[in-house]
């Protein structure tokens, strides 16, 4: 089919489901509707989303009103397996997600969460955060990003959280927000989300609070968003996993911030990277396309139905390109701890993941460079490296890095190139 086709379908699409507040300030032209349809195949591989982890796909296709009625069923089951299997194994921000997938709009999951009390068993792990932060110097039991889309969901969902703790502990100032001395774009953004949500429910009677409260979560939440603005460059907001996150802040702060977004020139740089293949990850594909199509988490409404999209979207699959070279490249691949460096030169095939680098050093080397990894739901995340292990408690991580610089990308993604430098550097954040 020719691309021209194609564009009336997408044009409707996007008309129909873009906000007017949006369309003043951004146009999205025609060049750019394959990109949008490069995002939506992305999420719609049933075999590439593992268990709970597709809560965040669901959540994005009910967000923006992609009707897929089978592939929902699919991963609606996958999720209630998956937590089954783990009952209270989960972490309160994965509990959030699958409220908000499940309760973003009118669906046959909403009385799941009724029905497993869910809301409350949120309640009660972001309690235990809290608790957490108190018995140990602040630090939370999973990180801000996630006790923020704890309080966005009990705010949405009408559950319980203490103003107090939340005054105590969302200060703009908090250690929680940075990454080794860098401002968390994702993370300030899911916050600013939050505690708008708190503000915007002042009448609620279940939670105490007084105006002085109130005008403190503004103003945290005015810093916030200056501290995201302070992060923009070449129209990204942090890098371009974050600037889906931060638009959706920008949009609900203020009309004064929309305003001054520039939107034009973030949507450039969003398409570009998605004609990259920036976005191949389903989650990374969810975390940007509400945002692209003027939603917001605030917009998971408990008693709005679903949007309905006025066209079936078809997406073809995309075609699986072929390995064009299957020549070999060389690396430079060190694991440095402190000041000790251990280097290796490694030969990978074209187009290897920084993950095959690690395997091949592994096993010429095992007592060096053996390592552990855990599936997350950006990929494999490098746990352990010769038997030193990351660890929440002691903000320590296995970073990576590329000719000195940190990656914005996890080792099962990043494509590494011939001659270049990768190190995983044992890190404080
Ligand atoms: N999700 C979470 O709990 C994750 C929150 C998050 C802020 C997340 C980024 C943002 C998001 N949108 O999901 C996050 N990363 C955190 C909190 C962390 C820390 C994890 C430990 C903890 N306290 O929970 C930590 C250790 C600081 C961290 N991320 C490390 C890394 C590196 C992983 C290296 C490894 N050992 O495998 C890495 C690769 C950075 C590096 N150079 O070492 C990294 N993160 C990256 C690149 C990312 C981005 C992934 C982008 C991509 N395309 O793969 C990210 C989106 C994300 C996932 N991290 Co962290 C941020 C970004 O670049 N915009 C909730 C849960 C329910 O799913």
């Amino acid at each position: 089919m020719r691309q021209s086709h194609q564009l009336p379908l997408m044009g409707l699409l996007w008309f129909s489901l873009i906000p007017s507040q949006l369309c003043q300030i951004c146009e999205v032209s025609e060049k750019d509707y394959p990109c949008l349809k490069t995002l939506i195949s992305a999420m719609d591989s049933l075999e590439r989303i593992r268990g709970i982890n597709g809560a965040s796909i669901m959540l994005s296709h009910r967000l923006v009103g992609i009707q897929n009625q089978s592939f929902e069923e699919g991963l609606s089951q996958r999720i209630r397996d998956d937590m089954k299997r783990r009952v209270s194994n989960l972490t309160s921000g994965q509990l959030a997600l699958i409220i908000l997938a499940f309760g973003a709009c009118k669906n046959p999951d909403k009385a799941f969460i009724h029905d497993h009390c869910l809301v409350e068993k949120l309640g009660k792990k972001f309690e235990d955060e809290i608790k957490n932060m108190e018995i140990h110097q602040g630090i939370p039991l999973t990180n801000y990003y996630q006790l923020s889309l704890d309080v966005l969901t009990l705010c949405l969902f009408n559950g319980s959280y203490s103003i107090t703790s939340i005054i105590k502990y969302f200060n703009p100032e908090n250690k929680n927000y940075y990454f080794g001395g860098n401002f968390s774009v994702d993370t300030g953004a899911v916050a600013v989300l939050a505690l708008t949500c708190v503000n915007r429910s002042r009448i609620n009677e279940k939670i105490k609070a007084e105006t002085e409260d109130f005008n403190t979560i503004q103003k945290y939440i005015e810093s916030l968003v200056n501290k995201i603005q302070s992060q923009k460059n070449d129209g990204l907001f942090g890098n371009a996993y974050s600037t889906g996150e931060a638009m959706q802040a920008l949009f609900v702060a203020s009309d004064y911030y929309k305003n001054k977004l520039n939107c034009q020139q973030t949507l450039d740089t969003v398409f570009y990277h998605i004609s990259q293949g920036a976005f191949q990850l389903p989650i990374a594909a969810a975390q940007i396309l509400p945002a692209l199509m003027g939603k917001t988490y605030l917009d998971v409404n408990e008693n709005a139905t679903c949007a309905r999209s006025p066209v079936n979207i078809t997406v073809e699959p995309v075609p699986v390109v072929p390995a064009i070279s299957p020549a070999n490249i060389s690396v430079n691949y060190s694991v440095k701890i402190n000041e000790t460096s251990n280097s290796i030169n490694i030969t990978v095939k074209n187009g290897s993941v920084f993950l095959n680098v690690m395997e091949a050093a592994q096993e010429k080397n095992s007592t060096v460079y053996g390592f552990t990894m855990v599936e997350s739901s950006w990929g494999p995340y490098i746990t352990c490296v010769r038997g030193i292990c990351a660890s929440n408690s002691d903000r320590t991580y296995w970073e990576l890095l590329s000719n000195n610089k940190s990656l914005d990308q996890g080792a099962g993604s990043y494509v590494v190139k011939n001659g270049e430098h990768l190190e995983v550097l044992w890190s404080k954040y």
